[in-house]
């Protein structure tokens, strides 16, 4: 996307001189010192400043030397929009007030007007325009006319952890979705030890860092795998999402989990994710806390989140030449648990067969000869010794 040169793209100022015409200057005032164009963010405050001069209060002067009328103008940009191409004319005005004095005047805007349901989301421009004061027989004249650009609050989520998720030697794949990012933002994921706290420098994911500098926000997703080296310790751990912006750091996203990276035992796992190590209750082996279809144990089993659904995330068979084969990696680190499968060509409760396995170590091979069977079922066992 090319940066918007406001030479361009932009009517910056119209200026009105007249022997019979107040003179003005607007200029607009926001926390981003961005140089090409006023600009800030939905939940930003905006200062306009108004200069006026050459008011002729005098008698006998034309009405129009006496005053200069401001007007305020809002437009979104719609939901996603960059502002171009922008019809200027289908602005609305929402007010307008009047200077009969020369001077500077302040007009603060605490929050835009941007016409938009969710207020932090808003995108589009406010206008300030001072005219001189319509006549019989002449037009009101553009004496000065600045806009400034709104952009919405950023929000993202973090997907792959949840929170009290327990995360054993292989860390799950992270997904970083950041919307509305600034246009002059830095974003970027960090953890550190313990619960969520403000303000902590902790150490930055690798590869999670977007850096914005143009002129419209933006978003984006990413996908990390492979950061377990972040974690130099067993035990909580916190994982946020900070943007800094011309008007802070903000945190985005945040997550709380436990990281034990060798001996996770069942135990250890249910007293984390269900309060109790006992084998009952919310955490009993068989139990399905979620009902996605996968016991308890099996989330165990195969690093799966026992809170969140895990539907399809289990190890699948395939047809292999004459085999039907199912072959999976369990996670590292977990203990206590031996890893099988059974088959059977009905699906009978007592038809089932187990197998052994074939693969070589730390993966798991499991087949069963597909010819002369005309349906043929293959099914995952877990159990603790
Ligand atoms: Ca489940």
């Amino acid at each position: 996307m090319r940066a918007a040169s406001p030479h361009d793209e932009y009517l910056l100022g119209i200026t009105t001189i007249g022997t019979y015409l107040p003179a003005a200057a607007v200029t607009i005032y926001t926390e981003d010192p961005y140089p090409s164009i006023p600009r800030t963010r939905a939940d930003r405050p905006i200062e306009v400043q108004v200069n006026i001069h050459n008011i002729l209060p005098y008698p006998g002067y034309p009405e129009s030397s006496k005053v200069a009328i401001l007007h305020r103008h809002v437009q979104s940009y719609g939901t996603t929009g960059t502002g171009h191409p922008l019809d200027r004319n289908s602005a609305t005005l929402i007010s307008q007030s009047e200077f009969t004095a020369n001077g500077n005047f302040v007009v603060p805007i605490p929050l835009n007007a941007i016409p938009g349901t969710n207020r932090t989301k808003v995108r589009g421009e406010e206008r300030f325009t001072v005219l001189s004061k319509p006549g019989d027989q002449t037009p009101g004249y553009i004496l000065d006319s600045q806009l400034v650009q709104v952009w919405p609050v950023a929000d993202a989520t973090i997907s792959g952890i949840s929170q009290g998720h327990l995360i054993g030697a292989s860390v799950p794949q992270l997904t970083l979705q950041l919307n509305d990012l600034y246009p002059s933002s830095t974003t970027w994921a960090q953890v550190y030890k313990g619960t969520s706290q403000n303000g902590i420098t902790g150490t930055t994911i690798p590869g999670s860092s977007v850096v914005l500098n143009g002129s419209v926000p933006a978003n984006r997703t990413i996908t990390i795998a492979d950061y377990g080296s972040v974690f130099d310790a067993d035990g909580l751990w916190t994982m946020e999402l900070l943007t800094k912006t011309p008007f802070g750091t903000d945190r985005l996203a945040q997550v709380s989990f436990t990281v034990q990276r060798s001996g996770i035992s069942l135990e250890g796992w249910r007293q984390a994710l269900f309060g109790s190590a006992a084998n009952s209750g919310e955490g009993a082996d068989e139990n399905d806390y979620e009902k996605d279809g996968i016991a308890n144990i099996l989330e165990f089993a195969f690093g799966l989140d026992p809170k969140q659904n895990s539907l399809g995330k289990l190890p699948v068979a395939a047809r292999v030449g004459d085999q039907f084969t199912i072959r999976f990696t369990p996670p590292a680190g977990l203990t206590g648990i031996l890893y099988g499968a059974e088959w059977s060509s009905s699906l009978q409760p007592d038809s089932w067969v187990p197998l052994v396995n074939t693969g070589e170590a730390p993966e798991h091979v499991f087949s069963v000869p597909v010819s002369g069977r005309s349906q043929l079922f293959l099914r995952l066992k877990v159990t603790t010794p």
